[in-house]
């Protein structure tokens, strides 16, 4: 491919003749063309949509990851973040990588619980209520999520828990009788049962919608973590938090796998690799940011209590509730999960 001009006798390199310079630019233009058509060099882009903004520590620990594997691959995959349900709403996001309209996506994983009770594990009250607990449960439940996700054509890539849950109230709570009535919002199937256990009035509401709500008075309580309270500015509408622990739902990120089957060993290599960087950091980021996150919130104006006993001792049946319809729902697989989960300790 060694253009003609360059073959040219009598025409110096230097100085650059007309015909000299039009030859470079050409050769140049070669060159270009030759790199953007060889498949090793070839560039993949991936969109990942995620429901949560853009300040969020699992926003800011998955573009990490992206930057990861743009360094790792020299540039041969970009993927590109769309934070706060911009691209597709959080809970179409996993049907989204399953169908391949997006390759990539980060879930909610509870939100799907209705789908298979596996799903909503990490969300049985008061099961694991500590970041100890909720990595071993992780790790109990990893073979049997993975299989799941295969069966749906999905590559799980990695898990990041939020921090531990606690209740957000307009009025001081003293038990789960004064939840009685009051406007509760729900983020997955596991909330909406509690509110029904607790007779408060369930109204589901994803993150991305949430500050509105609250600021227009359609949410009265609810159980998060101490980062969705800050990132949706709760302290500007409730001035009670109470940190319950009651347990540490998992985001996880995916992958389409016929998209992950697409790269190139190398680059499939680099992105397991930062796979697995991101969920250690995402969960040292979640502990950190869980103090700093319920800081703010009481420097923005909240009471941040314990439970009282009382309070204590409502939720503590609602989760024997919940763990037994998990139980019963989930049937053999669940066993196995559970029973791993507990000879971890
Ligand atoms: N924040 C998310 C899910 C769990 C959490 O801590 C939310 O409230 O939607």
């Amino acid at each position: 491919m060694t253009p003609a001009c360059l073959t040219l006798p009598g025409h110096p390199a230097h100085p650059l003749t007309h015909l000299a310079r039009a030859c470079a630019l050409s050769v140049w233009m070669a060159v270009l063309a030759f790199a953007i058509s060889v498949p090793a060099r070839a560039q993949t882009h991936w969109d990942l949509p995620t429901g949560y903004p853009l300040s969020n520590f699992h926003t800011v620990n998955i573009e990490l990851f992206s930057k990861d594997v743009d360094h790792a691959t020299a540039g041969q995959l970009k993927i590109t973040v769309h934070p706060n349900a911009s691209l597709l709403k959080m809970p179409e996001i996993k049907r989204g990588v399953q169908t391949a309209q997006v390759p990539a996506g980060e879930i909610l994983l509870s939100s799907h619980a209705n789908e298979d009770p596996l799903f909503g594990l990490d969300s049985v009250p008061f099961l694991a209520t500590s970041y100890a607990d909720a990595a071993r449960l992780m790790r109990a439940s990893r073979p049997a999520l993975e299989k799941k996700l295969a069966s749906q054509g999905i590559r799980l890539l990695f898990q990041t828990p939020w921090p531990p849950q606690g209740i957000f109230s307009a009025k001081p709570l003293t038990s789960a009788a004064d939840l009685k009535g009051l406007k509760w919002r729900a983020y997955n199937p596991a909330t909406a049962r509690i509110a029904e256990l607790l007779s408060a009035q369930p109204v589901t509401i994803q993150a991305a919608e949430l500050s509105q709500a609250l600021a227009t008075g359609v949410v009265q309580s609810y159980i998060s973590s101490s980062a969705t309270g800050y990132d949706t500015k709760t302290f500007e509408s409730l001035k009670y938090f109470y940190d319950t622990k009651a347990w540490l739902p998992r985001n996880a990120v995916l992958v389409n796998q016929r998209a992950f089957d697409a790269l190139s060993p190398a680059v499939q290599k680099a992105v397991l690799t930062a796979a697995s960087d991101a969920e250690q950091r995402g969960w040292a980021l979640s502990m950190e940011k869980d103090r700093w996150y319920t800081e703010q919130l009481a420097a923005k104006g909240m009471q941040v209590a314990a439970p009282s006993a009382q309070l204590k001792a409502d939720l503590a049946k609602v989760g024997e509730i919940m763990t037994a319809e998990w139980v019963k729902t989930a049937g053999a697989v669940g066993d196995t999960v559970l029973r791993d989960y507990r000879a971890s300790h």
